[in-house]
């Protein structure tokens, strides 16, 4: 006798299979005959979000308990990654749905590689926020993911001669069976106009906005499942439409063209994810993504808040709302607007609970990528929130004149309005004054925050400053991602490590045993077969899966330096060249990243390494010793391949650039050692895995300080070091581009005129400390030894252990077990 609920909820080995081929049937509407890969793709995704559901719903019922505190991660991104294999290992059903599948013909690996991911961000910030909500779920607080439903998400990548070629990302084009849309809780955001200002029959000041646009703001549902518990919380991504009403009827009579094109525009707003970061533009179309994401979001908490609370006074001891960097810090007016024009509250009642609300997490110390936004441009999308700003400030700086009498400059320099040049809203400061807490995301970062970035505001507010240095997720970065590596792991510590990373610390004891040893190489061996596989397949180019495999993956930038890398190649190459017969240890140069489409630069550091890929790839004189591989399309799904093929890490950018990265954290739990400058986390993981396992190079960040105050001159640099010279020339001679003497010009007079990033002054050291991972890498025993203590400390880079801390000192907030009822 079957009931319905069974069919969908049912965990053992039959209902699996029935639930599939049932999805299969009435969903997909195919039989197995006529099934294509992806609609049993879809059909097994539906059989797990089935599986979710009742834990979804039990977690939303209880959250709406007046006395639950919940959290609301604000975030521009959510690089996801795929959901099917990440559900599975968090249900606790891997191998049993392995089974089904096998049972059904099928091969699970296969049906897990056609989910498109939803590449909802560009990079570091973005996955941030995707590993903090497995955590939060995980250790079962209660919160919410608020975004945007990016219809295009960040661009696929190809290689054409060379050359990255962006592709758009239609990520959605077979459907997305893991989201639900909300039609109807959807919320109406207005748009540009202006504002009056009058007074009631009651005789109170009231502000009227009149926009010339307004857009529907409709909820697309995510579950989020815990590792193992029955929380699943919610990512809330919101789409624009736009309400057909307002188009068709009141305001384009007669006008059907023009009725279509605002319907158009309008759409326009969550189209695409801009693929810039550090670097920003200040687009009009930027600046309305972002309103409408958080004028969504707080509007929604309203209405979750209100259903169980007869007025707002106490909004901020049910919601903590954290702000991943500046993108949706226009909140902290939103909010003021929403509670002061809106629900009629006064001034300072309302700065009181915004100000009770609104925690701050910034992400980055480049000058250049801290938002600003024309005082011009920001009075046409948003002439309400200016007038807010300016009485923010207003009041602010009136604080600011008592704490620092006839101090202008020192008002010049905390007013949230930029006066010098084009008059602009400086966010971050926006994002100071409006929040209870400021962090930055490594312990360097934050130091540098209070020394140098936010000084100002850490003078006025020393109490809001602390470090929640980052961390990342071990199921999708450990267990998911080298399965074989967490097998054997568990089989000597038991599995208590997935859930407290610090229980690696276990392995230590186990780091000289030879036959630990050896087991510990034959994982690292199968990993990089398998990415020696996906190498030929994706690039063609052969590979020695027993060569050193030294990678550097992320974002293409100039601080991140990835064309000190290709110097270090281009010196070993001359090495080869000058003695053929030198004993080198062979390696493969792995690169992976985007360009932002805008960041000529960038661009052509890919090319420079694909060039020097093509020259070194095919000189006979090399033997196949040295190989250089650019990995197409870097995401999330590809990056799962790379980590735990890693020997060496690169995390090589100019000290005091990079705020944390994650990568490095990714790298090292997956046992790679670091070669890396005391720049971000790189300090924190040196400090865990201890000095003699890691490879440490470079300027530390006051000595870039200090030789920049000193004139510093890259191009005597050049002259003086024969080996640095010999590449630079090489490059610059057409050696790497078929003669062509201008292709690199660009990049190399950056370098020898200007050099910011201080590329010539570490270059030396660099190679130095290259040579001394060379010779590490001969001592099998030894490398091993270190590459096992790299895992077994690296537990404080889990994001749980991170967001423990948020919770703790930050948000204030406990868990809040859920019971599953019927
Ligand atoms: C802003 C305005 C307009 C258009 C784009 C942007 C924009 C978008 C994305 C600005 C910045 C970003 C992304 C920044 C980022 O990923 N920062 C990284 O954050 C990581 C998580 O904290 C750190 O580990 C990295 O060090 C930091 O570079």
């Amino acid at each position: 006798e079957i009931r319905v609920e069974d069919d969908r909820t049912g965990l053992d080995i039959e209902t699996l299979k029935r639930a599939f081929a049932d999805n299969l049937f009435y969903i997909q509407g195919k039989l197995g005959s006529m099934a294509t890969p992806n609609d049993y793709y879809m059909a097994l995704a539906y059989t797990v979000r089935d599986r979710l559901l009742q834990r979804w719903l039990n977690s939303a019922q209880t959250y709406l308990r007046g006395d639950v505190k919940v959290v609301c991660y604000l975030s521009a991104e959510f690089l996801l990654g795929p959901h099917l294999g990440n559900n599975l290992i968090n249900l606790g059903i891997y191998d049993r749905i392995e089974q089904a599948i096998t049972e059904s013909g099928l091969d699970l690996q296969e049906l897990i590689a056609q989910e498109e991911e939803p590449g909802l961000g560009n990079g570091g910030l973005g996955r941030l926020a995707a590993c903090y909500i497995d955590s939060l779920a995980s250790l079962e607080i209660p919160a919410i993911g608020y975004g945007i439903r990016y219809e295009f998400g960040i661009f696929d990548q190809e290689i054409q001669d060379g050359w990255q070629v962006e592709i758009t990302d239609k990520w959605l084009r077979y459907g997305n069976p893991w989201e639900i849309a909300r039609p109807e809780i959807a919320v109406e955001v207005k748009l540009g106009g202006y504002v009056d200002h009058y007074v009631d029959d009651a005789g109170n000041y009231r502000t009227h906005w009149i926009p010339d646009r307004e857009v529907h703001g409709v909820p697309y549902d995510t579950p989020i499942l815990g590792y193992r518990v029955n929380t699943a919380n919610t990512l809330r991504l919101w789409k624009a439409e736009a309400p057909e009403s307002f188009d068709f009827q009141a305001f384009n009579v007669g006008d059907y063209y023009g009725a279509v094109d605002a319907k158009i525009s309008s759409e326009n707003i969550t189209k695409v994810l801009y693929p810039n970061d550090e670097q920003v533009q200040g687009k009009r179309l930027r600046l309305e993504q972002q309103y409408f994401f958080v004028s969504c979001s707080l509007q929604d908490m309203i209405r979750l808040y209100l259903l169980e609370n007869p007025n707002l006074d106490n909004f901020h001891e049910t919601f903590a709302v954290q702000l991943n960097d500046t993108h949706p810090s226009i909140g902290v007016p939103e909010l003021m607007r929403l509670l002061v024009d809106e629900h009629h509250m006064a001034w300072e009642q309302a700065w009181q609970i915004t100000t009770h609300t609104f925690a701050y997490t910034n992400h980055t110390l480049l000058p250049e990528a801290l938002e600003k936004w024309s005082v011009q441009l920001f009075g046409r999308v948003l002439p309400r929130h200016l007038e807010i700003i300016y009485e923010i400030n207003r009041r602010f700086l009136d604080m600011v004149r008592i704490r620092y009498p006839d101090n202008d400059a020192k008002l010049a320099s905390l007013s949230l309005i930029d006066e010098l040049g084009k008059k602009s809203v400086r966010m971050a400061h926006l994002a100071c004054v409006g929040s209870y807490a400021i962090n930055g995301v490594a312990q360097l970062h934050t130091e540098l925050l209070k020394k140098d970035v936010l000084h100002d505001f850490y003078a006025l507010w020393p109490e809001k400053f602390s470090n929640k240095t980052n961390g990342v997720t071990p199921r999708r970065w450990v267990v998911q991602n080298n399965p074989g590596l967490s097998k054997l792991i568990s089989r000597k510590i038991g599995d208590r490590w997935i859930t407290h990373l610090d229980e690696l610390r276990k392995l230590e004891q186990f780091a000289d045993d030879p036959q630990f040893q050896a087991q510990w190489q034959q994982v690292k061996q199968n990993c990089k077969h398998q990415l020696t596989k996906q190498i030929k397949e994706r690039t063609g180019v052969v590979v020695d899966p027993t060569s050193m495999f030294d990678i550097q993956v992320k974002r293409i930038h100039e601080y991140k330096r990835q064309h000190l890398n290709a110097l270090h190649i281009i010196t070993l190459y001359n090495r080869l060249k000058e003695n053929p017969d030198l004993d080198l240890q062979p390696r493969t140069f792995i690169f992976g990243g985007k360009a932002a489409p805008g960041y000529f630069m960038a661009k052509l550091m890919i090319k420079l390494i694909t060039s020097v890929g093509e020259v070194v790839n095919n000189d006979p004189d090399v033997r196949d010793r040295l190989k250089v591989v650019f990995l197409p399309d870097y995401n999330v799904t590809n990056s799962q391949r790379v980590y735990p093929a890693a020997d060496l890490s690169e995390q090589i950018s100019t000290a005091g650039k990079e705020a944390s990265g994650t990568g490095n954290m990714k790298f090292s739990l997956n046992g790679a050692l670091t070669i890396g400058t005391l720049d971000g986390a790189n300090v924190e993981i040196r400090e865990e895995v201890g000095a003699e396992n890691f490879f440490l190079f470079g300027l530390t960040t006051p000595e870039v300080k200090e030789q920049k105050a000193n004139g510093y001159n890259s191009w005597d640099v050049y002259n003086a070091n024969p080996g640095l010279k010999k590449a630079i020339d090489m490059i610059s001679c057409g050696f790497f581009s078929h003669g062509d003497q201008q292709l690199f010009k660009p990049l190399l007079d950056s370098l020898l005129y200007d050099d910011k990033y201080m590329l010539f002054a570490d270059y030396q050291d660099y190679i130095d400390c290259q040579d001394r991972v060379g010779d590490a890498f001969k001592h099998k025993d030894a490398w091993t030894k270190m590459s096992i203590l790299n895992t077994a400390r690296s537990g404080k880079f889990s994001s749980d252990r991170a967001i423990r801390e948020y919770c703790q000192e930050i948000w204030q907030v406990e868990p809040v077990p859920i019971e599953l009822q019927e």
